[in-house]
């Protein structure tokens, strides 16, 4: 289609628009009036903006929300939801007005925030604020590193916006500083964010808080800005939409001057029109003031409703002019082209995990975080939708693919990327990255900041997106820098959170098998937690079962040696697998048969099989947690009654392995505790 030509012929007289916003207004007002809980101020007030982007430029298909080359519409201030469901349902997506009705009911399709995989359309969970902004740019990231990789000279197969609604307190947020920064940076001129600019967050004005030059920020930032000062001009912010569009060497921000609680006689502009309903006379004094009947609530006029539903048609001419350029462009480019549908639908490519290394006792020692680099390498080559790097610790968590090129303004086809000391961005925009398709993203830090960006592995998680973090320098053995860089109960947070993959491997052969891990689950995130310090190689001839047993998540290393039934099970995690067969051994000498058992992931040891488990862990059979973190989590996950060789403080600046040693990780302690829960159990089976 062409757009202005089309466009111009659907685009609605004032009165029409009126009514159409004011439809969006109400069903946004009487879903939250009906559920007695929600947002309606924010709908209210930017019903005008959104409407004049879906109804003047965005390039969506109602009936098909997943079409690759669709415009992607991100609502950050996720409480505003019930203006994006009007939407979703007033534009034609599967998304009936019974679920309007239902709004953040039990098993709706209209949840409290939105949340991805639950609504069509809903391209991303959003909520906690800040974290949509970031997504936006993870997503106009993907867009431009995907057109450089497939486009073609007269073949322009990726062509789309992210825009992004966002309110107060996503500018508030200081993740929406770090993307800002790194969106401004990379030139994303296809990122176009509205801002309900209303002066109001819940505890009042922003008069309170937030009086910094908001656009002079993302100017300084490297933006395009624009100011739209009256919300309801539908022209006004379709216009500085089109001059959005037209700057293409810089992200634009459109700070649109809306007003929270448009039309609510007592609750405009004030912050009681921000997070509860409007009360049934304040409905009812609102409708009437806005010419709106006051019964049925859910009102849609007919000529709204028809004109919304003129996107059906119009997203249909545009995803079938895309398929007819796609079609072009595989005839000439089909490799390509396949490729292209390949990486969109996530499918790994034949053979891709066959002849990665394996390494040797001769290779040793090695740091996992070296051999995870190793492996990096040549995953990269083999899978060119890898794209990820680092927040500013390349050369620490070896993160780069050798050879790939940045990703820059100069080359967005280079696929090692930086960005810069800013780590709850960094995660935001993988899962942007992730959410628009088509690579597989990945982020590296020191495991102690993963701290910083705990919100957004949070999402990821409950999103199940396939984002990979790379957290070295993984306990107190990392050393000298001290505390505040010793991770100690990081281990334990990350496991905790649903849905997440932590792997800690043990040595290089190990690191192998995680990385077959993460990329092999297709659904949700998975952490692989690295040394700084180096380990030996385990070698797969003396230790056969590691590629599978990493897969299961816990397996028997080295059993003991001269019963199948041990005195005592060691499990431990990591660079402590190898004190724990230093212990075995002396253990030995001393009449006690240990077994080592590795658990690189709990959290895939906890998926497997009652028998498997019973299998690695005799019920009867006393236990030895070893591992450099907290000891927290491990109770409830083997057992009451588990011994653990943990850290219940923060770790102290000296050498790795003097602060290890004092912490207890060593042979004579592990000996030392072996007997000491040797003793309990025989003292307990005495008194049975
Ligand atoms: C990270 C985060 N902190 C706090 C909140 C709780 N919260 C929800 S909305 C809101 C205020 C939002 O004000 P504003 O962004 O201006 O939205 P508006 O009042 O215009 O609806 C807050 C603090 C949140 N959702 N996310």
């Amino acid at each position: 289609m062409s757009s202005s030509t089309t466009l111009s012929a659907l685009i609605a007289p004032p009165a029409l628009d009126e009514l159409c916003i004011n439809t969006l207004r109400f069903l946004a007002v009487d879903m939250v009036q009906k559920a007695n809980s929600g947002h309606p101020g924010l709908p209210m007030g930017s019903a005008s903006m959104a409407y004049a982007l879906w109804d003047r430029s965005l390039k969506f298909n109602p009936r098909d929300p997943r079409w690759p080359d669709r415009d992607r519409f991100v609502l950050s201030a996720g409480h505003g939801c019930a203006l994006l469901y009007a939407l979703l349902h007033v534009t034609g997506y599967d998304l009936p007005l019974e679920e309007l009705k239902r709004f953040r009911q039990w098993g709706s399709r209209t949840p409290g925030h939105p949340e991805y995989g639950k609504t069509p359309g809903v391209e991303a969970t959003t909520g906690p604020l800040g974290q949509g902004l970031a997504n936006g740019v993870g997503m106009a990231i993907a867009e431009v590193a995907l057109a450089a990789r497939f486009n073609r000279p007269g073949h322009r197969i990726v062509d789309h916006y992210t825009y992004v609604l966002v309110s107060d307190g996503d500018l508030e947020e200081g993740i929406s500083s770090e993307a800002g920064s790194d969106a401004g940076h990379q030139h994303l001129g296809k990122l176009i964010v509205l801002y309900a600019d209303n002066h109001i967050t819940i505890e009042g004005s922003t008069e309170l808080t937030f009086t910094e030059d908001r656009m002079a920020r993302f100017a300084a930032f490297g933006w395009h800005v624009q100011r739209v000062e009256r919300s309801n001009d539908v022209e006004a912010v379709a216009l500085a939409l089109e001059n959005a569009r037209a700057e293409s060497g810089r992200p634009s921000l459109i700070a649109v001057r809306t007003h929270i609680g448009f039309g609510s006689p007592h609750k405009q502009d004030t912050a009681a029109a921000h997070g509860e309903a409007l009360g049934v006379d304040e409905v009812r004094l609102t409708k009437e003031g806005m010419d709106w009947p006051v019964s049925p609530s859910f009102h849609i006029p007919e000529e709204a409703l028809e004109h919304f539903r003129r996107a059906v048609a119009r997203g249909n001419v545009e995803q079938v002019e895309w398929e007819a350029r796609f079609k072009a462009f595989a005839q000439e480019h089909p490799d390509l082209a396949a490729e292209f549908q390949r990486v969109i639908d996530r499918h790994l490519p034949k053979g891709w995990d066959a002849g990665l290394p394996v390494f040797t006792s001769a290779d040793g020692p090695m740091a996992t975080r070296v051999a995870s680099g190793k492996v990096i390498e040549i995953l990269g080559s083999r899978l060119p939708e890898m794209m990820g790097g680092s927040a500013d610790l390349g050369p620490s968590t070896h993160t780069d693919i050798q050879g790939a090129g940045n990703f820059e303004p100069e080359n967005w086809a280079g696929r090692n990327m930086h960005f810069g000391i800013r780590e709850n961005a960094m995660g935001a925009i993988l899962n942007g990255m992730a959410l628009h398709r088509g690579l597989i993203p990945y982020g590296g830090t020191f495991l102690v900041f993963c701290d910083y960006m705990r919100p957004p592995m949070r999402l990821a998680a409950m999103n199940a997106l396939p984002v990979i973090y790379i957290f070295t320098h993984d306990s107190i053995g990392m050393g000298e820098d001290g505390p505040t860089h010793q991770p100690v109960e990081q281990l334990v947070g990350l496991r905790s959170i649903p849905g997440m993959v932590v792997l800690r491997p043990a040595d290089a052969n190990e690191t192998v098998a995680a990385w077959r891990v993460a990329i092999g689950r297709q659904q949700g995130p998975v952490a692989l937690v690295l040394t700084r310090q180096g380990l030996p190689v385990l070698d797969l001839k003396s230790y056969p079962a590691i590629p599978d047993g990493v897969l299961l998540g816990g397996y028997i290393l080295a059993d003991s040696p001269a019963t199948e039934h041990p005195d005592i099970i060691l499990i431990a995690t990591g660079s402590e697998v190898h004190l724990a067969l230093d212990g075995r051994d002396r253990l030995l000498t001393q009449g006690v048969q240990a077994r080592v058992v590795s658990m690189p992931s709990t959290n895939l040891f906890a998926l497997q099989s009652d028998d498997y488990r019973e299998m690695i862990l005799p019920a009867d059979v006393p236990l030895l947690v070893i591992e450099a973190g907290s000891p927290v989590g491990w109770q409830s996950f083997v057992g009451p009654k588990i011994a653990v060789i943990g850290i219940d403080t923060f770790g102290s600046s000296a050498p790795g392995t003097v602060v290890m040693e004092h912490y207890g990780f060593t042979v004579k302690n592990v000996c030392r505790q072996v007997h000491h829960v040797l003793d309990q159990h025989k003292e307990k089976a005495s008194c049975v």
